[in-house]
């Protein structure tokens, strides 16, 4: 008996040494020492030994079982503490390698225009008011003093939703919300996008607008030309030329359109100002009797100017781009430049 187990012994500890994962160790530990281990069927066999004999190979057994025990748990454990260190090894990361850089993102031109607009507008104590992109026909056209057979809708080619519903050509409309609810005095600006079927170098289908209105008792066209000379001033620099020439708007009048000295040439002539030297950025004028009487304003008390920019345009002449098309693309060699 002591023969046999020694030899179990050492055949035990010499599988044990060649075991190289954890799996191996346990395979092994429940050969010799499970149940039906190898180990276990030397125990049972003691019933068959003289009671001297028995107790002897009793001790002996199970020294050899305890000290098996503790090979194959003591295997397991540096097994287990190298897979450890071998893993944390493979993932180690390297600190000291520079990262890899995040680029952020930053504001499209337009809005970053549309923003200084408002905060000008903003220092001029105008609040700011918004509308609906998909518009009535009666705010956009009709209530602006354009009833449905105006030749000067043509002025303003539409994209029509039904006869009733179209997107809004311009950020006008929003005068007329904001006067139906609101009484004077009003110093508004509304932002948007608006849509035309229009698209050249200075036209695109889908553009902004910022309107203005100031309606109160008393204001007059010089309070107008006050505004926007500011407004242009503060925007492009005091040495700006600008200049006010006479147009019409069905819902303003008198009416002016305002330009400034092309940029992009200094006013000698381009593609971009068309040869003239200048560039039309805004519309304007007092608002017409006929828009107050549409929202119940009394036009014997109140006066009031109103103006749309063409936000684009601006973001051309102030980063010096020669096509509008440029802001649309969505090329981001291009936007990154902002
Ligand atoms: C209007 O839209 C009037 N609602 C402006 C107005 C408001 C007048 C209040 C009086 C009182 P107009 O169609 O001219 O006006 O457009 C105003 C500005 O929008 C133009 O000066 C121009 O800068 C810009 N604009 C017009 N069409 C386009 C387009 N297709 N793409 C880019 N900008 C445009």
């Amino acid at each position: 008996m002591s023969a046999r187990l020694e030899k179990l012994a050492s055949e035990a500890l010499g599988e044990l040494s060649g075991a190289s994962s954890i799996d191996a160790v346990l395979q092994l530990k429940t050969r010799y020492l499970g149940r039906k281990g190898e180990v276990t069927a030397l125990l049972k066999e003691l019933g068959s030994l003289s009671p001297e004999e028995r107790k002897k190979a009793g001790e002996a057994i199970n020294t050899v079982k305890a000290s098996l025990e503790e090979a194959f748990d003591e295997k397991a454990a540096a097994l287990e503490a190298g897979g450890r260190a071998a893993r944390l090894q493979k993932e180690r990361i390297d600190i000291t390698l520079p990262g890899r850089s995040v680029r952020p993102g930053r504001m499209h031109p337009v809005t970053q225009v549309m923003e200084e607009i408002e905060e000008i507008f903003s220092g001029l104590g105008f609040d700011v008011a918004e509308g609906p992109e998909v518009e009535l026909d009666y705010y956009n056209f009709e209530a602006l003093n354009l009833p449905k057979d105006h030749p000067a809708r043509d002025m303003q080619d539409t994209f029509y939703v039904s006869d009733e519903v179209l997107l809004r050509t311009h950020t006008s409309p929003v005068q007329i919300r904001v006067m139906e609810k609101e009484r004077p005095p009003l110093r508004v600006i509304a932002p948007g996008t608006v849509y035309r079927r229009d698209s050249d170098i200075t036209h695109t289908p889908m553009f902004h607008q910022v309107e203005g209105f100031m309606v109160d008792k008393g204001v007059t066209f010089s309070n107008l030309k006050g505004v926007l000379t500011h407004f242009l001033h503060s925007l492009f620099g005091d040495k700006t030329d600008i200049r006010f020439r006479t147009s019409f708007f069905p819902f303003t009048e008198p009416s002016a359109e305002v330009d400034i000295r092309c940029v992009i040439c200094g006013g000698s002539g381009c593609r971009v100002c068309k040869g003239s030297g200048w560039i039309e950025i805004l519309g304007a004028g007092m608002i017409r009797p006929e828009v107050f009487k549409f929202v119940k304003y009394d036009p014997e008390e109140f006066t009031g100017f109103a103006f749309g920019i063409g936000i684009e345009r601006i973001a051309m002449l102030k980063y010096g781009m020669d096509d509008i098309r440029m802001l649309f693309e969505n090329d981001l060699r291009f936007l990154r430049q902002f």
